[in-house]
């Protein structure tokens, strides 16, 4: 794991909230990547006023008060339209969205499918602790096989866990990839790759819950680096197929499994182009 320096981290993206999750989440790890991931991104001349950020209702939804960019606090399984909708209202802005496993491919799944159809140029990242942890504890589709909760005390032992990167490579997503919410440094090049991407990117952060779904943590030993980007599709399959979410099973890759060049949703509306162009903020200014 790699120790962050605060230094490095600019207060301006500080808050005062009091930090409500449980000491020792790694929702603090999370938010730690995202500071320095935009403390970089400031240095290379983005600007603070120039993010905007959408989160879903949950534990990891909780970041969009202690990160000081200003954005929409959405709904529970909402998080990909309303970022949409914010990069749609002003797509001068670098839009990224924090949300949830079970906000994601729960409740929101609908909108997971869709988001590599239209290729907005939005970053997601998921906060996935396969457990819908705020409401404390129920199985969500990545939960493993086996998982004890309040709602199956034997555990869900006939359901087995989804994979969100074959299903993000399924439904068209033009990058796609994989961090360790331990490690800050990993995870914030990661997300400065999504935030890079011209399209929609999606970046599945796997997260310790201390609290709900004990057995699944402190997997940082079966983990490790892609070298490069797998060059074909075949490669790209066999290695997101290694983990399948469950316990015990297989090395866990982290790093990007998949990035292509397609038309963006932006690409595809004059309008927007010309808010991009000419720099104009709201359609209200638009020339029609
Ligand atoms: C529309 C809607 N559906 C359901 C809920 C109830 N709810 C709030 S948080 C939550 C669980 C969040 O789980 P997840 O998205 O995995 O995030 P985590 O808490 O694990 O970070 C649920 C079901 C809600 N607030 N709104
Ligand atoms: S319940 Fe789990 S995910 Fe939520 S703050 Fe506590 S440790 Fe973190």
């Amino acid at each position: 794991m790699t120790e962050v320096s605060k230094t490095e981290i600019n207060k301006k993206l500080n808050t005062d909230y009091k930090i409500t999750w449980c000491p020792g989440c790694p929702n603090f790890r999370i938010l730690e990547s995202a500071k320095v991931v935009l403390s970089n991104l400031m240095k290379q001349g983005y600007k603070q006023e120039n993010f905007a950020m959408a989160c879903g209702i949950g534990c990891h939804g909780k970041i969009f008060d202690y990160l000081n960019i200003s954005g929409f606090y959405g709904l529970h399984g909402r998080t990909i339209p309303t970022a949409i909708g914010l990069k749609l209202g002003n797509p001068n802005l670098n839009v990224i969205a924090f949300a949830g496993d079970g906000d994601t491919y729960s409740e929101g799944v609908e909108h997971f499918v869709s988001a590599g159809k239209h290729n907005a140029n939005v970053a997601l990242f998921v906060h996935d602790n396969q457990s819908f942890s705020l409401t404390t504890g129920q199985p969500t589709p990545t939960s493993e096989k086996g998982f004890k909760n309040k709602i199956d005390y034997s555990g869900a032992k006939l359901t087995n866990p989804i994979n969100p990167l074959m299903l993000a490579l399924s439904s068209g997503i033009t990058f796609i990839a994989r961090a360790n919410a331990r490690d800050v440094q990993g995870t914030a090049k990661i997300m400065e790759a999504a935030i890079k991407h011209k399209g929609f990117a999606f970046v599945e952060i796997i997260q310790d819950c201390i609290v709900f779904n004990i057995p699944i943590n402190n997997r940082d030993k079966d983990m490790y680096y892609l070298k490069k980007i797998p060059a074909t599709k075949d490669e790209t399959i066999k290695l997101m197929q290694e983990y399948d979410y469950n316990i015990n099973d297989g090395k866990i890759a982290l790093g990007i499994f998949w990035k292509e060049e397609r038309l963006t949703l932006e690409d595809q509306f004059p309008q927007l182009q010309n808010m991009i162009k000419n720099k104009i903020i709201g359609w209200k200014n638009l020339k029609r």
